[in-house]
C-alpha cells in the first residue's frame, strides 16, 4: 500500500459522517429538504405524491380511510392494475422498445426482454392461467427460482386478479406444502431445476415431494423447463409443460382486470414468534404506490437506468425492488440466476460492468463476503456507472459500509442504508440520497411521512443514546392489510403491544430494537422477538426447533441465533438426546439433516451442541440469551437466577468459538 492509500484509508476509519457528492446531488429525484415537513403538514394526503406515480382507472376518493383501524384502507374506490401499471402504459408511452428486464443466467447466457416484449409474454401466460381455470381471487403459488418465468407469472397473475404466493425456490418440500395449505392455493407454477455453481439442480423432485403434503386438491401444475436435457422428468396427469402451453396462446391479448386499490396483489409468508409462518397480505394500490415510491425517492430510478437489485425474488426485497417498484417507474431491471462466487469471485462486478449499472441494492452479509474476499475483485472492473448503492436486510456494521463506499462506490455514490420489514412492503427507514448526509453503521432517519419512533417498553420516546423499540405511530400506503384469514393474529403480532384499543390509538410494532442519535439518526439493532437474521434472511426460532425435535433421539431442543462475520447471524442448535441415543456425528448429522428437510439450507445450523439439560430459570423458561452470549463467545453474564446453573460451564466447554 502507497503512503498515500494508507492516508486514506486511516482517514475512511475514522470518518463518521460522509456528504452525498455533488454529482449526485445535482441530478437526484428528491432534493428538497422541505419534503419532510411537507409530508408532515400533509399527512394523509402527502401520499398522493407516491399514488400520482400510478395511472388509475378509476380515481381514488380518500387517501386514507381509518374508520375501521388498524384495518386501515388506502386510497379508496380507486381502480387499477399492477400488470398495466408496470408495463402497458410503458408501451403505449415511448419506451416499447426499452429494455425491461435484463436477465443473466449461471452459466453466461442471457435473456433480455423489451417493455413490448414483456407484455407478449405476461398476455400469454395469463391467457394460459385462464384457460387452466384461474379466476380472479384465486391464489397461484410461485416456486420458482430467479428465471425470468418468475416475474412474468407474478405479472400474469396481476393482470387477471390472481394473487401470488411465491416460495422462496430454496426453500424445502415441507416449506411449500406449508405454505399453499395456509394459502389453500390450487395452482402451483414451478420448473424443473436451474444451475448453482454450474450444477444442475433438481428442483421438480423437490416441488412434487411438496404437493405430496398438500392437504386440498391442487388443479395444475405448470412446470417451467429450465434445464433441457440437463434433466429428465416426467410430469403427472395434471402438470404441464410452460412453453406447451403458452404456445397455444402465441399472440393472446388479455386485458388487465380493473382491481380494487384495496384489492390483494400478493400473499408474502414471513417468520414470526410461533412455528407457523405468517401469510402478509399486500394490495395493489397501496403497495404499488409505496414501492414505486420508495424506488423513486429513495433508488432515485429513473427510466433510463440500468438498476440491479441482487436479491431474490422470492424476498420481499425482490418483489417491491427487482419486480414491482422498477417496472411501475419504467426502469430497465436486472435479474442474475447465480452465485457471487461463480465461475469467479468478480462475477457481480463483472455484470456491472457489461451492463453499466447505474443503481446496486444488496444485503450486508453479500458486503462482507465481498470484502473477505479482497478489493482486488472489483478492483478489475470499470465500477464507474454506478450512481447509488443500497444495503438492505440487517444492520450493516461502519467497516462494511465503508468498503462498500469505497471499493465499490469509488467514493462517489452515495448509501442507502433502509430499514424495511416484509409486513411494511418498502422501505420505512434510510436516508434520502440527494439530501441527508450519511452516517455508516445508521439506517437515519425516517421517510418522510413515517412517524417510527424509539421508545422504552412503556412506549415514551427515549433520549438520545439509549437503547429502545421501534414502534410506526401512523399507517402508511405500503402497510400489510392484515395476516391471511387471520385477524386476531394480525392485531396480536403487531398492534396489541403499544396501542390504546380504547382510545383507538394505533402503534404498529415492528419487533426491533433500535437507538437514536441526536440528529435523528436511528440505528437498528435488530429483533427483539424469536427471529433471527442468518444473511439478510428471516427465520423463525421456533420453526427450527420443532424440526430439530422432529428428529428421531431428541428430546427438546433450543435455537438462537450467535454472531457470524460473514452471515451476521448463524443458527445454533443446542439439543438435549433421548435416553438411550448415542450423541454423535450419526446424530448430528440427522439433526442437521432435519432442518434441511423441513426449512431448507438458508437454516443449517453453524453448530450443533448436545447437552443434558438447558439451562433454565427458576420458572422454568429457557434462557435464551445466555444460549446466545455462548454461541457468540460474548460473556456470559449473571447465571445466579438460573435453576442449572452448572449446565452453562458443560455447554461452553464444547463450543468451538472460532
Ligand atoms: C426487507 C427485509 C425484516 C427484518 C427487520 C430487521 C431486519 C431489515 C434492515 C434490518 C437493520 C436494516 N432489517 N433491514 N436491520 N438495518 N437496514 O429484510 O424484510 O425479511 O421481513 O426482514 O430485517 O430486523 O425487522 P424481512
Amino acid at each position: 500500500m502507497s503512503q498515500e492509500d494508507a492516508n486514506l484509508e486511516a482517514r475512511l476509519e475514522e470518518q463518521e459522517t460522509f456528504e452525498p457528492p455533488e454529482s449526485f446531488v445535482e441530478q437526484a429525484n428528491v432534493t428538497d429538504p422541505g419534503i419532510y415537513d411537507e409530508f408532515e403538514e400533509n399527512w394523509p394526503d402527502c401520499w398522493e405524491r407516491a399514488a400520482d406515480l400510478l395511472s388509475w382507472e378509476e380515481e381514488y376518493d380518500t387517501v386514507l380511510d381509518d374508520d375501521n383501524a388498524p384495518f386501515y384502507e388506502w386510497f379508496t374506490n380507486g381502480t387499477l392494475n399492477a400488470s398495466y401499471n408496470c408495463i402497458d402504459r410503458h408501451v403505449e408511452g415511448d419506451r416499447a422498445d426499452e429494455t425491461a428486464i435484463e436477465w443473466e443466467g449461471e452459466l453466461g447466457e442471457t435473456r433480455s426482454y423489451t417493455y413490448s416484449e414483456l407484455l407478449e409474454e405476461v398476455e400469454e401466460f395469463a391467457a394460459t392461467l385462464r384457460e387452466l381455470g384461474v379466476e380472479e381471487d384465486d391464489v397461484v403459488t410461485l416456486y420458482l427460482p430467479m428465471i425470468p418465468e418468475l416475474p412474468i407469472a407474478m405479472l400474469a397473475c396481476a393482470r387477471i386478479g390472481a394473487p401470488h404466493a411465491v416460495v422462496f425456490a430454496g426453500f424445502s418440500a415441507d416449506a411449500l406444502a406449508t405454505r399453499m395449505n395456509a394459502g389453500e392455493s390450487e395452482y402451483l407454477v414451478t420448473c424443473d431445476g436451474y444451475y448453482r455453481r454450474g450444477d444442475a439442480l433438481d428442483h421438480i423432485s423437490k416441488a412434487n415431494e411438496g404437493l405430496e403434503g398438500v392437504e386440498h386438491e391442487v388443479s395444475d401444475v405448470v412446470v417451467v423447463d429450465r434445464l433441457g436435457d440437463d434433466l429428465e422428468h416426467d410430469l403427472a396427469d395434471n402438470q404441464h409443460d410452460y412453453d406447451d402451453l403458452v404456445a397455444e396462446q402465441e399472440g393472446a391479448s388479455v386485458d388487465p382486470v380493473s382491481r380494487d386499490a384495496e384489492d390483494m396483489l400478493f400473499l408474502m409468508y414471513t417468520s414470526g414468534t410461533t412455528g407457523k409462518p405468517k401469510g402478509v397480505k399486500h394490495t395493489t394500490g397501496g403497495y404499488l404506490a409505496y414501492s414505486a415510491w420508495t424506488s423513486h425517492a429513495v433508488l432515485d430510478v429513473k427510466p433510463d437506468d440500468t438498476y440491479w437489485c441482487a436479491a431474490d425474488i422470492g424476498w420481499i426485497t425482490g418483489h417491491s425492488y427487482i419486480v414491482y417498484g422498477p417496472l411501475a417507474l419504467g426502469t430497465t431491471t436486472m435479474m442474475y440466476e447465480g452465485t457471487p462466487d461463480y465461475p469467479e469471485k468478480d462475477r457481480m462486478w463483472e455484470l456491472v460492468e457489461k451492463n453499466d449499472v447505474d443503481i446496486f441494492y444488496t444485503a450486508p452479509t453479500a458486503i462482507r463476503a465481498f470484502m473477505k474476499w479482497g478489493e482486488q475483485y472489483p478492483a478489475e472492473h470499470d465500477l464507474s456507472s454506478l450512481r447509488l448503492l443500497g444495503t438492505v436486510g440487517e444492520p450493516i456494521n461502519p467497516r462494511a459500509w465503508k468498503w462498500y463506499y469505497k471499493h465499490i462506490g469509488g467514493e462517489n455514490c452515495p448509501i442507502v442504508d433502509t430499514w424495511w420489514q416484509t409486513e411494511t412492503g418498502g422501505m420505512m427507514i434510510t436516508t434520502l440520497p440527494g439530501i441527508s448526509k450519511m452516517k455508516p453503521g445508521s439506517a437515519g432517519p425516517p421517510l418522510p411521512g413515517i412517524d417510527a419512533r424509539i421508545v422504552d417498553a412503556e412506549g415514551n420516546e427515549i433520549s438520545a443514546g439509549e437503547a429502545g423499540y421501534v414502534t410506526v405511530n401512523n399507517p402508511w400506503p405500503g402497510m400489510l392489510r392484515t395476516l391471511y384469514n387471520n385477524d386476531e393474529r394480525f392485531i396480536s403480532e403487531y398492534w396489541a403491544e403499544y396501542s390504546d384499543e380504547e382510545a383507538d390509538e394505533w402503534v404498529y410494532f415492528p419487533e426491533d430494537g433500535a437507538k437514536i442519535d441526536e440528529d435523528g439518526f436511528i440505528t437498528v439493532l435488530g429483533r427483539v422477538d424469536d427471529v433471527i437474521n442468518v444473511s439478510g434472511h428471516r427465520l423463525g426460532t421456533m420453526e427450527i426447533e420443532s424440526a430439530v425435535v422432529g428428529v428421531e433421539g431428541i428430546a427438546e431442543a433450543a435455537v438462537v441465533g450467535g454472531d457470524h462475520e460473514v452471515k451476521g447471524e448463524a443458527v445454533y442448535v443446542y439439543a438435549i438426546p433421548e435416553d438411550g441415543y448415542e450423541t454423535g456425528d450419526e446424530l448430528e448429522e440427522r439433526v442437521v439433516q432435519g432442518v434441511l428437510d423441513s426449512i431448507g439450507p438458508i437454516a443449517k445450523p453453524e453448530e450443533v451442541i448436545f447437552t443434558p439439560e438447558l439451562p433454565k430459570t427458576r420458572s422454568g423458561k429457557i434462557m435464551r440469551r445466555l444460549l446466545e452470549n455462548i454461541a457468540s463467545g460474548d460473556e456470559l453474564g449473571n447465571t445466579s437466577t438460573l435453576r442449572n446453573p452448572e449446565v452453562v460451564d458443560e455447554i461452553a466447554e464444547q463450543v468451538d468459538l472460532d
